[in-house]
This record gives C-alpha cells, sequence and structure tokens, in this order.
C-alpha cells in the first residue's frame, strides 16, 4: 500500500511512534511517504520504500502566523496526486487531521478517495486540543477521520470524556523494535558516565513543565544521600535551565550529566540501572517503554496511561502526581540489593517484549485494510 505518513519531525513521542512505524511499514513492503517540516529525527537514510516530503511556509509579512495547516494541506494534496498514495495517517491531531481533512476534501472534488487514519497521542487531548480556543476545531476533526486510534485505553476515555466523539476509538498502544535493541551490555559504555560503585539513574523527555523535572531532581537528590549515584538527564526543552540552578542550589551538579538531545538513547539506557519518569501525565510513556527494552526499571507516576505500561512491583514502582519521598524510596528498595534489582530488570524487559512492533503492527495493517476498502462510504460524510 502506498501510506502518506504526517508528523511532527521533532524528539517528542508522537513523531518517534509515527516514524518508527513507518519505518517498520517499509520493510513490510509498503511505500512510506513523511510529509512534514523536517526530515524526522529518527528517521536514517532513505530508501526506494521511503520517501520524505518537505512542507515549505513561504513567508509574507502580511501574515502574523504563517498559514502551516495551509501549507500543509496543499502539501498532502499534491504528494497524493503524484504518487498515487492510497492512504493518509495523521500523527497528533493538531493540527494533522484538520490539514488532511481540508486535503482529502480537495482530493474528492477531482474523484480522488483517500481515507484519513487519525492517530491521538497525549496533549493533543489532554493539554493543547482540550483549550476552549481549539476544540471546536480538533472535535471536528477526530469526528471527521475515517478511523481513529488511540495510543492507550486511558487516553480514549480521557478523549471521550474531554470531547464530544461520535467515531468509535480503537486502541493500538505504542510500541519497540526488540531487534533494534540487542546490545549486549559488555558493549556498553558505562564507565564514560560513572564508577562501578555508582548507580547510574536516567530520564529521558522534552523537558516540559507536564515532565516535573524538579521532581527527577528531588528523587535523585534523596537517592544519592543513601548511595552513591550519577542522574543522566537527556534532551531538551524549556525546563532545563532551571533544571540546572535546582541541581546548583541542593549541591549535585557534579552528580547530574546533562546531554541534550540524543539518537543513541539505546546507548545510555544500555547502561542505566534505574529510568525516572514522575509527570504530570502521560498518555503512554513511551520513554517508559523504551527504558525497559532495555531491561531498565521504571519509577513513574501513577497518571494517565502509565499503568498500562510500566507494572508496579513487577517493572518498577507508581506513585502519585508529586509523592518524592515514596518515589525514592522504591527506587532505593530497587538499587539497595543486587538480586531485587536484576528482578526488576528482568520483568521490565519481559514486559516490553509485549509490546515489541511485531505484535503491534498487523493492528495498523488490518484497520488500513479496513479503511481502504470502505474509503467510498466513508468519502460524503
Ligand atoms: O510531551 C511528550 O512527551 C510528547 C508527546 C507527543 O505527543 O509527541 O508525547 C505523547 O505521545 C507519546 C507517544 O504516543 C506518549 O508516549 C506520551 O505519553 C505522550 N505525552 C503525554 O501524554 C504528556
Amino acid at each position: 500500500m502506498k501510506i502518506a505518513i504526517v508528523c511532527y519531525p521533532t524528539f517528542g513521542g508522537s513523531g518517534v511512534v509515527a516514524t518508527e512505524l513507518g519505518i517498520a511499514l517499509a520493510d513490510r513492503g509498503h511505500e512510506i511517504h513523511f510529509i512534514t517540516y523536517k526530515q524526522p529525527v529518527r528517521l536514517g537514510l532513505l530508501s526506494n520504500k521511503i520517501y520524505f516530503h518537505e512542507v515549505h511556509v513561504p513567508e509574507y509579512p502580511l501574515f502574523h502566523y504563517q498559514p502551516y495547516e495551509l501549507a500543509l494541506s496543499s502539501k498532502l494534496v499534491d504528494t497524493i496526486k503524484l504518487y498515487g498514495i492510497e492512504l493518509l495517517h495523521v500523527h497528533y491531531a493538531i493540527p494533522h487531521a484538520y490539514a488532511g481533512y481540508m486535503a482529502k476534501k480537495i482530493l474528492e472534488e477531482e474523484g480522488i478517495h483517500v481515507p484519513m487514519i487519525t492517530t491521538l497521542h497525549g496533549t493533543d487531548i489532554t493539554l493543547v486540543g482540550n483549550h476552549p480556543f481549539y476544540k471546536p476545531a480538533v472535535t471536528f476533526s477526530i469526528n471527521k477521520s475515517d478511523i481513529v486510534t488511540s495510543v492507550s485505553e486511558n487516553l480514549k476515555t480521557s478523549t471521550l470524556e474531554l470531547f464530544d466523539i461520535k467515531k468509535e476509538i480503537k486502541v493500538i498502544p505504542n510500541f519497540i523494535n526488540k531487534e533494534k535493541y540487542k546490545v549486549d551490555f559488555t558493549d556498553c559504555q558505562r564507565s564514560l558516565m560513572a564508577n562501578d560503585d555508582e548507580r547510574i539513574i536516567t530520564h529521558i523527555s522534552n523537558f516540559r513543565k507536564v515532565k516535573r523535572i524538579p521532581d527527577v531532581i528531588k528523587i535523585f537528590h534523596k537517592i544519592n544521600k543513601e548511595l552513591p549515584a550519577k542522574l543522566i538527564l537527556v534532551g531538551e526543552g524549556p525546563e532545563k535551565e532551571n533544571a540546572e540552578l535546582l541541581c546548583e542550589e541542593l549541591g549535585i551538579l557534579n552528580r547530574v550529566v546533562f546531554l541534550g538531545n540524543s539518537n543513541e538513547i539505546d546507548k545510555i539506557l544500555c547502561f542505566s540501572d534505574l529510568f525516572l519518569l514522575p509527570s504530570q501525565t502521560e498518555s503512554f510513556g513511551l520513554a517508559a517503554l523504551e527504558a525497559m527494552i532495555n531491561k531498565v526499571p521504571v519509577i513513574s507516576t501513577n497518571s494517565g496511561g502509565l499503568q498500562e505500561v510500566n507494572k508496579n512491583g513487577v517493572t518498577g514502582y507508581l506513585s502519585n502526581v508529586g509523592d518524592v519521598d515514596e518515589m525514592a524510596k522504591n527506587a532505593l528498595h530497587i538499587l539497595s540489593d543486587e538480586n531485587v534489582l536484576e528482578k526488576f530488570k528482568e520483568n521490565a524487559y519481559k514486559t516490553a517484549l509485549n509490546f515489541d512492533i511485531l505484535n503491534i503492527l498487523p493492528l495498523y495493517e488490518a484497520i488500513y485494510e479496513n479503511a481502504y476498502n470502505t474509503r467510498l462510504n466513508n468519502s460524503y460524510s
């Protein structure tokens, strides 16, 4: 099948999921066309099955805001016609579902019927899409999608609570590719980061407020009082500067490594002992799953869809948002005993295998087929 994928090209979870899905679909023989404003960060070399089409937004001084949706819709129309694309899959509702629907309608005028799948990722529903200034347009474009998927049961429930949704929402969880994470521990360059007697604790995110970075640092501070440890912070975002200030204030700057964005998180997770994700909310928590496939237990909050990924007392522990004391206590329980740590590591890995792409890809392929076969029925709605 010829499939166009619209996503954010950045390090955010929705872009990562969209890119990895496209790569896996291409491996299965589909022809994939990524349409976005920059080459997706997880997309390596292009192949004869993977194309990238850049959306350009010409600047004009009259515009206070440059019309990205308009440029995206036009790019979709042109690309779909040029390559005979049969299906459109948009990741993150804002503004992709809106622009996708417009493209679909323009194409229908020319007798071209392309079904649109919209995948909801989290903040497009819980933080941004829910804002009154966006809500009518987001509700409309979700309802006008041919098929709507959500990355967790919890996100589906929130979507139905927050919006007036007439469409069925199918849950297709996020995934990892276990083949990509076959690094042997002996290949890990642990000694670059910490001494042998130090535990390595990691956090990876886009450093937005929702990630509660101060909690990451406070939990680490409490752990570090009890046992020698290093904190590795991976990612860039608005909260990074405050994070550095807090580390300085607590006198732990020399125990914390700020690594910035990385395309080699597997190499970092390979030598990590524990992953911290104390988010305010997380529709799924892809970063936690990526930790788990690297045998890293997770200390997280119990908010959003995290409970669907991190299993309390098995792959790590879950606490109420802001309960840094309990999170530090649970972290110490895991880190203080080699046998306990090993058990959690093994459990984390085994649980992550349930989310292997080989289990998830057929679910997407089935909805693509269904959407394609029923495309004419839905075109006039
Ligand atoms: O804030 C982020 O983590 C980025 C955001 C996104 O939409 O790119 O992530 C959301 O989608 C991910 C992939 O489906 C989920 O794993 C994250 O849990 C979700 N983030 C939130 O709900 C805060």
